[in-house]
């Protein structure tokens, strides 16, 4: 029982506050405004949204033991919240808008009020939307009653990136799939880039599984923030003096690498809690985390903090002292086509469902014995489970699970070489496997893993504390910017039970190609890495690619509370889910329900392209959402050939979707005296090698079936081409003599040159209207 006690001492005081044993603390009141203003954050004026005028908002200082009084103004037009990330609070003041607490209407303040019951770093942000984006975020600190650590002075750094584009509006691109980004960035790997890397091979191989390559960031940001600055000095530091260094990942949807330019910087802690010292410069920083550092100033020159975008996209920095420049180590640009060519190599499957057929169905066993590095997970678990004799009964499918372990086991002793990977995962995740294996370190994600991190106390819970496990693979999809878990998005899932004093343990398994840093409200969770029963505590844990991560915590809340993917627009792509203790609701959430929030991220997106060339033009128009859209067609050849068509789509998952509309045609060539309408149905799927391929019957009986492809063949140079072919058996219209069908062959092949955003040249030669040029509008 002690280690309980150990362990979760932080946790179980908050229940104290729920009994409402505060009359005694010392108050300590806040009072922030939150606000639209034009900023310029980098060359540009752009709104924004400013708490008490400035972004970052300002540093919130409290002492564990007050008791935290915060009013929250919103002098904004539109909705917004705050939630206090990392602190442990009642549901209430948890501030996720209609789960937790009410929205703060515009010309409203909200009270916050809650017991300090831990010290350490933290921070707050908005909960609505993608307001945190736009500048709604700062710091928390909270000092020990007790100083722990020795240092002279300290220092918050609060790590971001800045858009000038509305956020709404990257969202949008997001979701239509416009290469710019990463044509901006150059980080977009072009088909010469990866012929003359020799990488073809593993080309076809992401091709054949749906997937591009392998993204590592999806935003272009202008500018990467230090408080604020994308360089920013800090010369009242003196040589020789010992600062703490309390960092913060306020990004939206940026990780980073931190390198330090001094000597031995000292991790003393990570997401508010302390951990034992160890000495560290390069340390990857995931979205939402904190780490807090002690460095000295050194005795001539001054320090260089460095932060580079996990996608070497940018930099920032922060110097500390005067003088010569100390710099900090410069983190090089990931080698995408490289990693490319290794995951192509592995033995793995990607491209597992984001929008499954039936959400309601649990396949999340079957997906990670289908997808994902082969064996890895399930391998890890046999090792695994003679540590922990923990009650696994609660599984769902366990026995089912058990039977494809030792499969998978089976097939590793048979085939070594095969599943070398999958061996120096879990060597990676369990050392015990080195002296079995002998083999190398698996390179591709090591520098991810977080064994660095080792608590000074034991946080294992007592034995025999019944344990619930679940399963969530990390589901997503870049072609329609889709993100879920086991392939279901929030919008379609239920919340997930679970119960008090017990553990949860929730295996999360990333099946996509990206990180995801995944934040747990209103608790602590262990973090299960090399150090056993000192595994660390966290708030948030970034899950690499492919990768495998196990986290659990003891149930000793109530209410309901969020776990997402802190990359805002996975967020909003649906990468959520609710976690309930299933307690009845709170009387004052009436008339905010939890629908709302939900519905938050199953909007409709529209867009439009606009093909003007010189031979015709076509108009394109799009509405959608996870599961539907609706399209709208118009296209006018200049041999007066008017087309239009009206679809209504329905997604039955990622790839595959059922439509009907109408199409309109002028009867005859040259005169739009008379017009025919007929009725089309059909199917839509992405094929492997990333084909679009519709296929349609009409109300005249003919089929017809349509196959379009885009390549992205030169930075910024896009090559395209689109076949379609028509059927008429005649069993509606009448057809020529002596033929028992008429056939008719659409072509088109061209090539697009981006210019910016949201414009492209292009040419085309077209089978009907022959060769012509001219502008693509993004709109
Ligand atoms: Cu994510």
């Amino acid at each position: 029982m002690g280690l309980l006690l150990v362990s979760t001492s932080i946790l179980s005081q908050t229940e104290k506050s729920v009994e409402g044993n505060v009359d005694n603390l010392p108050v300590k009141e806040y009072t922030i405004t939150i606000n639209e203003a034009i900023v310029n954050k980098v060359g540009k004026e752009v709104k924004g949204m400013t708490i008490n005028g400035t972004i970052p908002g300002p540093v919130l200082e409290f002492t564990e033991g007050e008791y935290a009084v915060i009013y929250v103004k919103n002098e904004m037009d539109e909705e917004t919240s705050i939630h206090w990330h990392g602190l442990l609070l009642p549901n209430f003041y948890d501030g996720v808008p209609y789960l937790t607490t009410p929205p703060i209407e515009p010309g409203h303040t909200q009270k916050y009020e809650f017991a300090i019951k831990q010290s350490g770093t933290y921070w707050y942000h908005s909960h609505t939307m993608l307001q945190e984006q736009s500048g709604v975020y700062g710091s928390i600190i909270i000092h020990p009653k007790e100083k722990t650590l020795d240092y002279d002075k300290e220092l918050v750094l609060m790590l971001s990136d800045w858009t000038n584009e509305n956020p709404m509006d990257v969202l949008r691109n997001l979701k239509r799939r416009n290469e710019w980004y990463g044509i901006r960035k150059g980080t977009a790997t072009p088909l010469n880039q990866v012929i003359k890397r020799g990488a073809f091979g593993a080309q076809l191989n992401f091709w054949r599984q749906r997937m591009e390559g392998a993204d590592i960031a999806d935003v272009y940001y202008p500018a990467f923030l230090i408080n604020g600055k994308q360089s920013i000095e800090y010369p009242e530091f003196k040589p020789g003096e010992k600062v703490r260094l309390r960092i913060i990942d306020g990004g939206a949807s940026t990780s980073f690498w931190m390198t330090f330019g001094s000597e031995d910087p000292l991790l003393v802690s990570a997401d508010g809690l302390d951990v034992v010292p160890v000495k560290k410069n390069k340390t990857f920083i995931g979205i939402a985390e904190t780490y807090d550092y002690i460095v000295t100033i050194p005795e001539s020159g001054k320090m260089e903090f460095r932060i580079t975008a996990q996608d070497g996209s940018g930099t920032a920095s922060a110097f500390l002292g005067t003088g010569k420049v100390l710099p900090a180590e410069i983190v090089p640009r990931p080698d995408k086509i490289g990693m490319m060519q290794k995951m192509a190599k592995m033995d793995m499957k990607m491209g597992a469902h984001a929008l499954k057929y039936r959400p309601s169905k649990d396949e999340s066993i079957k997906m990670k014995n289908e997808y994902g590095m082969l064996m890895k997970g399930d391998a890890m678990k046999t090792m695994g489970q003679e540590d922990s004799k923990m009650d696994h009964s609660k599984m769902e499918g366990d026995k089912k699970m058990n039977d494809s372990m030792e499969k998978t086991m089976d097939s590793t002793m048979a085939g070594m070489d095969h599943s070398k990977m999958a061996m120096d995962d879990m060597k990676m995740q369990d050392p015990k496997m080195e002296s079995m294996t002998g083999m190398q370190g698996m390179d591709l994600n090591s520098e991810y893993n977080y064994d660095f991190l080792k608590s000074p106390e034991k946080t294992t819970y007592p034995k025999g504390t019944p344990v619930k496990e679940i399963l969530l693979n990390l589901t997503g999809n870049m072609q329609r910017y889709i993100w879920s878990m086991n392939g279901v998005p929030l919008s379609e899932s239920d919340k997930i039970k679970i119960e008090g004093n017990q553990v949860t343990r929730i295996t999360l398994n990333n099946l996509t190609m990206m990180h995801h840093p995944m934040h747990l409200h209103g608790h602590f969770f262990r973090v299960i890495n090399k150090n056993g029963e000192y595994s660390p505590l966290k708030h948030t844990v970034n899950v690499p690619p492919m990768q495998e991560v196990t986290i659990e915590f003891y149930g000793n809340e109530y209410g309901d509370w969020f776990f997402h993917c802190h990359i805002l627009y996975h967020l909003m792509g649906g990468m959520a889910r609710v976690i309930s203790y299933d307690t009845p609701p709170d009387i004052r959430m009436k008339g905010f329900p939890v629908s709302v929030a939900v519905a938050e991220t199953d909007r409709f997106y529209s867009w439009g392209l606009l093909d003007a060339s010189s031979q015709s033009t076509t108009m394109n128009l799009v509405a959608s959402n996870m599961r539907n859209q609706f399209n709208a067609l118009v296209e006018y050849g200049y041999n007066e050939n008017l087309e239009a068509e009206f679809t209504y789509e329905r997604y039955l998952h990622d790839y595959f979707r059922v439509f009907a509309g109408v199409n309109i045609e002028n009867k005859t060539e040259d005169s739009f005296n008379e017009f025919k309408t007929i009725a089309v149905a059909g199917v839509r799927f992405l094929t492997p090698y990333l084909f679009s391929l519709d296929a349609r019957i009409d109300s005249e009986l003919r089929t017809r079936i349509g196959l379009g492809r885009s390549i992205m063949l030169f930075p910024k140079f896009a090559v395209f081409g689109y076949y379609e072919y028509q059927l008429d058996f005649g069993w509606v219209n009448e057809l020529p003599t002596n033929k028992g069908y008429a056939s008719e062959t659409v072509w088109n092949v061209g090539a697009e040159y981006f210019l910016s955003k949201n414009i492209s040249l292009s040419g085309n030669y077209e089978s009907r209207f022959g060769a012509g040029g001219g502008l693509s509008i993004r709109f």
